[in-house]
């Protein structure tokens, strides 16, 4: 079943490891950033390119999805934005020669970090059938195969249209629009794999599947809790928002089972204090706790705020006016056993009592999230009790309050908005219906994991990805792999080459794509795009550096072009999208609610924000009409003697499965990635030692094993009995099958593994 890892994947020979680090950012991550964007673009374009990141005439960082706010720095970007944007804004080729020079099966033995280090693509390829090598083809000649193989389906349903949360709002309005109009809604997504469990789990219970907070709201919050994410890595801007709110006043509290150098303390690179001085102290209180712990400590928190005597322990008038099932919630919660809570967090009772202590002195608070919440198998029942204990002391829907789930992807959020979802509304079929004149299907779709089981069984044949890397970022990477092989066509609309490409159905393609930083004309002139941030704030995107190449076109083309060769007959005026922007926002302006106006108001400077029910006027479009509190069992996830719970994480220098460089700095490893991190005492008590090499094996019912060979034990101060290491190499340990209730994300943060040492060096198996 393991397919052999790729041998390039082993290139950790100079590896070193030394003590984490305990603050984030400042002078080293200013030089960090400039290091990486000289390297792949030089001085000159390094200035003209990092100056307009995030400007309000400038693009959108490709980085995070972290909002600007109003006031802009000079550079409005962190250490790991200007690495994604120079990531993307080298001056790095592939061409044909290149592909020429390397079989597929070459490429497909490259680790992720060569593959990205090669460049920009710059013109559209093809695999034939029985062919090793990717040869050039024409953009109407790919068209007209994509065309051909889609419409010899049985059903659309037997094609798969993925997204990646880069796509802009207009690319991804015109993609869903198209694979409606084929006839199907089978749209997975990243989504699937990131915070679907925060939108299953925010929709049922407060009706919207979003944030509730804006900036504003985190520097007036009295408290926030950051749970299950690591900023200083992956949102570096919001610990400028932390740190404000700290200085107005607001305690931090950090629940993480490592002590991520970035909750702990910021040196703030764009004030001069954060250049040479001691930095702000984050997070006040640290909640050391155990992977998958959460559901017990905020049900923990709430049996105490139910059982506490403090007059205003609990928001009654709110209670009352607006939320449903208070009843069944306080008996099931008053039910809580301690000796569960403790081994589930690792937490002690006084630590539980002290944060409660924050709590009651709080008149605000805001609970941010990402990952380390969305990623297990009770995810949604867990982030539905962070609404619970919200909603307890009427924390949703007032300045200073709610719930902030941290999104990652910098457009993800505003691709569902713009109707990438497997699973969409029926008020938003009916819209789009209504606007084009078509009867789009209303069968639910497949998402990440359906899709996967779909390719795997025959039922689907051609996969098409719009951006990211599918089989990287997917679990169980040697079933995902022969999921992708079995298909009839691959495509991916791509800026850079990674892994996907080199695993190709019979037929495959390369659409190379323009990236946000680079100019987009079309017929009718220069085009800018739009994306929504993470608290709803749609806001223009206009790239301004030139193509990487003169073959590139932007996805919007793409999906525009592919229809015309799809659907000949179509209703829908494809070619007035791709001359003209505007046109797809007009659209969009009729289709969803809240972009009425859209294309002057987006033209604003700073955009515009989206409505939000609870937030604005605390009305809460439920199936209930009320915010509705919920009942959540419960489990406590106990491993098995001898064996650890292990996450896999990003590192400091890597973009999901783009691997920018082999360090990550805050955690103290030096060019290598294959280790994992192990507390000390665990170490002692499994007779192991830091340093050693073991393989990564994971268990799961009826015996199945999975392996991840050769990873360099490195001691660590994570919370006992958990362990961590990266993905993408470790996604080989988590089963397909292994998937939250109701979200059906990968458990990528609770995998059980035993490590078992290997005889000798880091070969590869
Ligand atoms: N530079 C950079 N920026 C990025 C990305 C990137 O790869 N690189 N990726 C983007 C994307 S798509 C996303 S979704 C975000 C991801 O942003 P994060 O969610 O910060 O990313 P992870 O590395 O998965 O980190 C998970 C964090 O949760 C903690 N954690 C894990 N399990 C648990 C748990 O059970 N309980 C608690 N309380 N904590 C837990 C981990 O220790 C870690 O600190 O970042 C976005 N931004
Ligand atoms: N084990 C494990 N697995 C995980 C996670 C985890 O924490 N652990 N995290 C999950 C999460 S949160 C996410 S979001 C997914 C990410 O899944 P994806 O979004 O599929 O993966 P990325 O690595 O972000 O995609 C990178 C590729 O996107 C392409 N690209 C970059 N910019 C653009 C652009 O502007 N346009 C187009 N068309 N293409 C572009 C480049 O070719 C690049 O190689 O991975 C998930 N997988
Ligand atoms: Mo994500």
């Amino acid at each position: 079943m393991s397919r052999k890892a790729p041998t390039g994947d082993f290139d950790d020979a100079g590896m070193q490891v030394s003590e984490p680090k305990t603050w984030a950012a400042g002078v080293p991550g200013v030089t960090a950033a400039l290091r990486r964007s000289y390297e792949q673009m030089g001085v000159g374009r390094t200035a003209l390119t990092l100056l307009r990141v995030n400007q309000k005439r400038g693009f959108d960082c490709p980085g995070c999805a972290w909002p600007e706010g109003d006031e802009r720095h000079m550079a409005e970007f962190c250490e790991n934005g200007a690495k994604a944007v120079a990531e993307e804004a080298t001056t790095r080729r592939i061409t044909r020669e290149f592909f020429a020079a390397h079989t597929i099966a070459e490429l497909g033995e490259r680790s992720d970090h060569w593959l990205g280090q090669q460049g920009r693509l710059t013109e559209p390829m093809v695999k034939r059938p029985g062919t090793a090598h990717y040869e050039p083809v024409s953009w109407d000649d790919a068209f007209s195969l994509l065309a051909s193989e889609l419409t010899s389906l049985g059903s659309p349903d037997e094609a798969v249209f993925y997204t990646s949360g880069r796509t802009s709002n207009e690319a991804a309005f015109a993609y869903q629009l198209f694979a409606r109009e084929f006839g199907t809604n089978n749209m997975p997504d990243c989504s699937n794999m990131c915070h679907e469990s925060s939108g299953s789990a925010l929709t049922e219970t407060l009706g919207v599947g979003k944030g509730s907070v804006m900036l504003e709201d985190l520097y007036r919050a009295d408290l926030v809790f950051v749970v299950g994410q690591n900023p200083g890595t992956n949102h570096p801007r919001m610990l400028s928002a932390l740190e404000r709110a700290k200085k107005d006043g607001a305690r931090i509290i950090a629940v993480n089972p490592l002590p991520e150098a970035g909750l702990m303390r910021f040196k703030n690179p764009q004030r001069p204090s954060g250049v040479t001085g001691q930095g702000t102290a984050l997070a006040d209180r640290f909640l050391q706790i155990r992977l998958n712990g959460d559901l017990a400590l905020f049900q923990a928190l709430n049996r105490l705020l139910l059982e506490s005597d403090a007059p205003d322990a609990l928001d009654r008038e709110f209670l009352d006016a607006h939320t449903h099932g208070f009843e069944a919630f306080e008996e099931h919660v008053l039910g809580l056993d301690w000796d569960d809570v403790l081994e589930a967090t690792g937490l002690t009772r006084a630590e539980i009592a002290a944060t409660l202590g924050d709590v009651l002195a709080a008149k605000r608070i805001v609970v941010c999230w990402a990952m380390g919440l969305t990623q297990h198998r009770n995810s949604v029942p867990t982030i539905r009790e962070v609404v619970n204990f919200l909603l307890l002391r009427g924390n949703v829907g007032r300045p200073g309050a709610g719930v902030c789930p941290v999104r990652g992807h910098s457009n993800v959020q505003g691709d569902r908005t713009m109707g990438i979802y497997e699973k969409p509304a029926p008020a938003f079929l009916d819209a789009l219906a209504a606007e084009f004149g078509f009867e789009p299907p209303r069968e639910h779709g497949l998402d990440t994991v359906d899709a996967i089981r779909a390719m795997r069984d025959g039922a689907a044949k051609v996969f098409f990805g719009m951006g990211g890397n599918f089989v990287r970022a997917t679990p169980d990477s040697a079933v995902t792999e022969a999921a992708l092989r079995n298909c009839r066509l691959t495509a991916h609309v791509s800026t850079k080459l990674n892994r996907s490409h080199a695993v190709t159905g019979e037929y495959a393609l390369i659409l190379p794509t323009l990236g946000r930083t680079e100019r987009d004309v079309q017929e009718s002139g220069p085009q800018f795009v739009s994306v929504e941030d993470s608290m709803g704030m749609v806001h223009a995107s206009r790239g301004r550096l030139a193509p990487a190449s003169g073959h590139l076109l932007s996805e919007v083309a793409i999906v525009c072009r592919l229809a015309r060769a799809t659907l000949p007959a179509s209703v829908v005026g494809w070619a007035a999208m791709e001359r003209d922007y505007d046109v797809i926002r007009d659209h969009v302006s009729r289709v969803v609610p809240g972009f009425g106006d859209f294309n002057a108001r987006v033209r604003e400077p700073g955009g515009f924000v989206l409505p939000h029910a609870p937030r604005d006027e605390r009305r809460f479009p439920t199936a209930t009409g009320k915010a509705n509190l919920t009942v959540n069992e419960l489990e406590v996830l106990r491993v098995p003697e001898g064996r650890l719970l292990l996450q896999t994480v990003r590192s400091h220098d890597q973009y999901n499965t783009t691997v920018y460089g082999l360090d990550d700095r805050y955690r103290g490893i030096k060019a290598g990635r294959r280790v994992v991190f192990v507390n000390p005492s665990d170490l002692a008590a499994l007779g192991l030692a830091d340093g050693a090499m073991v393989d990564l094996v994971s268990e799961w019912a009826g015996g199945e094993e999975r392996r991840a060979p050769s990873f360099r034990i490195v001691g660590y101060p994570t919370a006992p009995g958990c362990a961590a290491a990266y993905f993408p190499e470790t996604n080989v340990l988590v089963p397909l099958d292994s998937t939250a209730e109701i979200s059906n994300t990968p458990t990528s943060k609770s995998v059980i593994v035993r490590l078992e040492p290997r005889a000798a060096g880091p070969a590869a198996d």
